[in-house]
């Protein structure tokens, strides 16, 4: 092998130097470390592009994600707002406020709430009672029967027919609320949350009636002395003990404003309270008697 390599160069020696200096300048450009290096670099340069565009690609890509996800926050956060603002706001109350079709009001009667709480014909029934149970606010016995208006309801009778019950008729609705059931004038609404009921008259005033489930070892002896530590603010001498449509034994508050319907197991009790818009103003305080009489247990 090696003599061959020198009969090569031998050959190389021979040849004039003008030739040899073209054949050298021709191997070292096929040798041509020279253009194979170009294509590396070119091959090089390729990559490295191809991996910047794809960068650039993933980079695009990631913006994008990012910019879609912030803009679902901010279309959530809206929403919730406006729902917010819907349930807040029907609340409006009352546009007859201030007319009163009833005939000369007496000169006593303050009407500071709107709501017209005269007694023209004096059977204990307001003229706005009068109105929401469609009753005659001139006389004290509208169907003639030799019952007064307030006595039929309390007793559960229409006042404006003989021998008709209010339940059945169209003054009323009959609300089933836990284990027991209770009317109300058919011109209110009634709104459930839980524990409590509220009866709005839609004219500010309203009824809540509450539940509450007693303490096992609650006895008859301690039912006043439950009342009190439920409601802090009475004592002992604001309370009084009733008889609720002839059967049932209860308390209320002196003021009439408050009620305590107990279950005869003593397992339960009904709070039903009166709240006026306006403290002086009682325009519905037969009617609320009246819910308290036709609950049934
Ligand atoms: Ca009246
Ligand atoms: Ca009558």
């Amino acid at each position: 092998m090696f003599g061959k390599k020198r009969a090569v160069q031998q050959e190389i020696l021979n040849i004039p130097i003008e030739e040899s200096q073209k054949i050298r300048v021709m191997p070292n450009q096929f040798q041509a470390s020279g253009p194979k290096n170009g294509n590396k670099i070119f091959v090089v340069l390729m990559l490295v592009l191809v991996m910047l565009a794809i960068a650039f690609m993933a980079i695009a890509l990631m913006y994008k994600s990012n910019f879609f996800t912030p803009s679902a926050n901010m279309i959530n956060a809206p929403v919730v707002a406006n729902t917010n603002v819907n349930t807040n706001s029907p609340t409006p109350v009352n546009t007859d406020a201030g007319a009163s079709p009833e005939p000369s009001p007496s000169v006593s009667d303050p009407v500071v709430s709107g709501l017209d709480a005269s007694d023209i014909d004096q059977d204990g029934l307001t003229a706005e009672e009068e109105k929401v149970l469609a009753t005659n606010a001139n006389s004290q016995d509208t169907d003639s029967d030799g019952y007064n208006d307030l006595e039929e309801i309390l007793a559960g009778n229409d006042p404006r027919w003989k021998d008709k019950d209010l339940e059945n008729s169209d003054l009323v609705t009959k609300q089933a609320f836990r284990d027991a059931t209770f009317l109300y004038p058919a011109a209110w609404y009634a709104k459930e949350t839980g524990q409590l009921i509220i009866i709005d008259t839609k004219m500010g005033d309203s009824v809540g009636i509450e539940y509450i489930n007693l303490n096992p070892d609650i006895t008859q002896e301690s039912l006043i002395e439950w009342i009190r530590q439920n409601d802090p603010m009475l004592s002992e001498g604001d309370i009084q003990i009733v008889t609720v449509n002839a059967l049932r034994t209860a308390y209320k508050t002196n003021d009439g404003m408050k009620y305590y319907l107990f279950s005869d197991d003593l397992r339960n009790v009904f709070i039903l309270s009166y709240n006026p818009i306006d403290a002086a103003i009682k325009a519905f305080q037969s009617i609320f008697e009246m819910m308290v009489s036709s609950l049934k247990i």
